[in-house]
């Protein structure tokens, strides 16, 4: 499931209503900051976040068959997946980006976003296409061992972490 396309949201109906409730319930068991509905096993083009913009509270935000605007800059930072459980990389991401998509209602929005957020508003858009983080990362693949180092997946060594700008 997770390597396909998922299919534009048509329908605005109590099923799909019903479909972001149980995101964001999946999202806050999971601890996760975003999810996209190909990780339920629904090939449907939405996904829900709940990410901290600069000190501004956390808001939830539903987005349906987004497109992107604009993007712009580059950012790396260590990615994971709820989906790859234990793993991290680094992967590149556009700094900024700007976004159409529909709300909950159906209404078509514009967002404009930074940092984690736009990191995640890419993440999650990639689910959409079948695409993980794996594919994309700078360098190796790791996990964190009890002692927080983290461990090259393929071949057991200690990583030192270097900031990839
Ligand atoms: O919870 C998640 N954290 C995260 C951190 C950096 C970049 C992307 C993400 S998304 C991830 C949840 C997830 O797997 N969503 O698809
Ligand atoms: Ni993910």
């Amino acid at each position: 499931m997770l390597r396909k396309t998922s299919r534009k949201v048509e329908k605005f109906d109590d099923r799909l209503q019903e479909l972001i409730d149980d995101l964001f319930e999946t999202m806050r068991a999971e601890n996760g900051v975003g999810l996209a509905a190909p990780q339920v096993g629904v090939l449907k083009r939405l996904f829900v976040m709940n990410v901290d913009a600069e000190g501004d509270p956390a808001q939830d935000l539903v987005i349906i068959n987004p497109e992107f605007l604009d993007q712009e800059g580059q950012q790396q930072e260590i990615e994971g997946c709820l989906s790859l459980p234990g793993l991290y990389g680094y992967v590149d991401r556009p700094a900024q980006v700007k976004i159409r998509y529909q709300d909950r209602t159906g209404s078509w929005q514009e967002l404009e976003a930074d940092g984690l957020l736009a990191r995640c508003i890419c993440h999650e858009s990639d689910h959409l296409e079948g695409i993980l983080f794996e594919d994309k990362i700078i360098g190796n693949l790791f996990r964190y061992n009890q002692d927080g180092q983290a461990i090259d997946v393929k071949t057991g060594e200690e990583l030192e972490l270097v900031q990839h700008d």
